[in-house]
């Protein structure tokens, strides 16, 4: 009986990182490297990258990596690409009871998620965000500036209109039980902010922030338009909704 508790209690603190990647091939091992240096104790875990079909050699080398990491798996997506809907696929198809999601260009430092972990293994903490906006944390001095504010305008206007304290509502690096987001009302992003979406429809009401150092992406472009902005705006007055009219 003790030894199942033992083992069920182990189990608990198993987890998947999804990463979403798009056009990311000279990231991908630098990240899978980096990621491979962390000290993550005896846990059990996997990385797994969600692929739009990036046709930029992405895929193979992904599967050179698989024998010396056997942790790491590979899904390619062939819909119409989309960040939200891929780390959804991620979450779904995740192995171990808690995820942590982060970006593929090494913004978000993965020597963070052993902090990560330890907050989730709280019983009342739903989320934690890798955030880049409270005390300790900090993004690179060569971020764009115009990156820059229209972050922290969209952090604002998120705080604003969900009156929450929290800091970076828009971060991408999270971590979260499977179970919280399996439980959760359907997601349906119009746009790249499945954080705030997850935070509302899995109904997160203790939510964490652990400062981050936000580095500038490494290699490859971004993915950030005009579009992808006037897709947040929607997304925002969508979400507003859902919490006036579905659950108050
Ligand atoms: N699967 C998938 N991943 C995507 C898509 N668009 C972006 N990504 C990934 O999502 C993460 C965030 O995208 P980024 O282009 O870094 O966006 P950003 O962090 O706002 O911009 P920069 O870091 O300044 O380049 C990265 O890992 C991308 O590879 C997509 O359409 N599909
Ligand atoms: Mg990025």
């Amino acid at each position: 009986m003790l030894e199942t508790i033992r083992m069920n209690s182990k189990l608990d603190v198993n987890f998947t990182i999804v990463v979403p990647t798009y056009h990311e091939a000279k990231n991908i091992k630098p990240l899978i490297k980096r990621i491979s240096h962390v000290d993550f104790g005896n846990r059990c875990f996997e990385v797994l990258l969600i692929d739009d079909n990036s046709q930029d050699g992405t895929i193979e080398i992904v599967n050179s990596l698989t024998s010396q990491y056997p942790w790491l798996r590979l899904i390619v997506r062939n819909q119409e690409r989309n960040l939200s809907e891929s780390v959804i696929e991620g979450f779904n198809n995740a192995n171990y009871p808690i995820i942590i999601t982060m970006d593929a260009d090494l913004s978000h430092p993965p020597e963070k998620i052993p902090e990560m972990l330890a907050m989730l293994a709280e019983p009342n903490v739903d989320i934690v965000i890798g955030s880049r906006y409270v005390k300790g944390g900090s993004t690179d001095k060569r971020w764009p500036f115009i990156r820059k504010i229209t972050s922290l305008l969209a952090a604002l206007v998120t705080r604003t209109l969900f009156l929450t304290p929290i800091k970076d509502p828009l971060s991408g690096f999270l971590g979260i039980r499977k179970k919280t987001f399996t439980s959760g009302d359907l997601l349906k992003p119009i746009g790249w902010k499945i954080g705030l979406e997850i935070m509302i429809k899995c109904r997160c009401q203790h939510i964490r922030e652990i400062p981050i150092h936000f580095s500038r992406r490494c290699h490859g472009a971004s993915k950030l338009n005009f579009k992808i902005l006037f897709n947040y705006l929607q997304h925002i007055v969508r979400l507003v909704c859902y919490r006036v009219f579905y659950r108050p």
